[in-house]
């Protein structure tokens, strides 16, 4: 046998190397999500047969149930599903059919991307002969009771998600509207939010469900408020008075702000290297239409210059950001 070369020998060393590494690339284990369990009667006894299915709503077409694994339950009940890939998605459902009619189509609404791993879930499925179901499902929404506004949430979604339960037959499925739109299924919606402020608006979403039995939930409801834009209180440069000032404030959302209103001594007789002081503050709420408004003054202000600042709040609170200035001469 031929002793070995040093060049053949680096070669070799070389060679190991790279199968290692790729050995260890290989083994790296891929992003992975599984489902295991077993499915039976309300008994105990093992269902064989079921075909257990799993559906994403992808992104970005989240409108789209896309199914990506299905398996059929074994002789034991038991089932497999898996995904692997990235988390590009909203929603994952778990769906359990009986094609014998036997049992009750079972949707275990099993979560979103924040869930990872293996995980498992035995499902019991009930009798069609069981009882008979009169009652319609029970729907609910987690959309956020008051205003989205600025800063925190820019550039992201407000998020609502639809929970329908049934009692006996289960949930066959949910439909949504906004706005008065066209009718949907699913049970996640995205409302975005935008930092150039092109997606503020008002949005009223009805929903319902609808069991296995054909039962029909009634109408239910809910708004997303999104206002990420600041009011616009103004001042005329220049107004005369004898108790009031007048001034106006718009705001594509909010029907009325709240405008604080301050009056400094200073102005157009502003004693020279006088500073602006603050000697009366008073907060009126005005309709947010820009039309023109009047204010009554403080009673106790002198007869005199004053420069005004006018600050806007809008319903959801968003803050002007720069005053609106004036002045104003009054005199009782
Ligand atoms: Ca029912
Ligand atoms: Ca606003």
């Amino acid at each position: 046998m031929h002793p070995l070369s040093f060049a053949r020998v680096s070669r070799l060393a070389c060679l190991s190397l790279v199968c290692l590494a790729l050995t260890l690339v290989a083994a790296q284990p891929a992003v992975a999500s599984s489902w295991s369990g077993t499915v039976t009667d309300e008994s105990g006894t093992a269902l064989p047969g079921v075909e257990v299915t799993l559906t994403y709503l992808m992104e970005p077409d989240w409108m789209e149930w896309v199914t990506v694994d299905e398996d059929l339950t074994d002789l034991s009940g038991a089932y497999y599903v898996t995904h692997s890939g990235f988390r590009s998605f909203n929603e994952y459902e778990l769906t359990f059919h009986d094609p014998t009619g036997a049992h009750h189509d079972y949707v275990a609404a099993v979560g979103d991307p924040t869930d990872w791993g293996s995980f498992t879930l035995d499902v019991i499925m009930k009798s069609t002969d069981a009882w008979p179901d009169t009652t319609p499902p029970v729907t609910t929404d987690n959309a956020p009771k008051g205003w989205v506004t600025t800063p925190e949430h820019l550039n992201m979604a407000v998020k609502v998600t639809l929970t329908a339960t049934d009692d006996l037959s289960g949930v066959a499925g949910t439909w949504y509207r906004v706005n008065g739109g066209d009718w949907l299924q699913g049970t996640t919606l995205n409302f975005a939010i935008r930092a150039d402020h092109s997606a503020d608006g008002i949005w009223s979403i009805e929903y319902y469900s609808v069991d296995v039995a054909g039962n029909v939930e009634p109408l239910k409801g809910c708004y997303v408020r999104i206002d990420t834009t600041e009011p616009a209180a103004s001042l005329p440069a220049v107004q005369y008075s004898t108790g009031t000032v007048q001034l106006s404030v718009l705001d594509d959302l909010s029907p009325t702000c709240t405008v604080r209103i301050e009056m400094l001594r200073s102005g157009m007789k502003l004693r020279k290297h006088a500073r602006d002081e603050v000697v009366a503050t008073f907060v009126v709420q005005v309709p947010a239409d820009g039309s023109l408004q009047t204010a009554d003054l403080p009673s106790d202000v002198d007869s005199r210059w004053y420069s005004l600042r006018a600050t806007a709040t809008d319903l959801a609170g968003n803050v002007q950001a720069t005053a609106a200035t004036g002045v104003v001469h009054f005199k009782r």
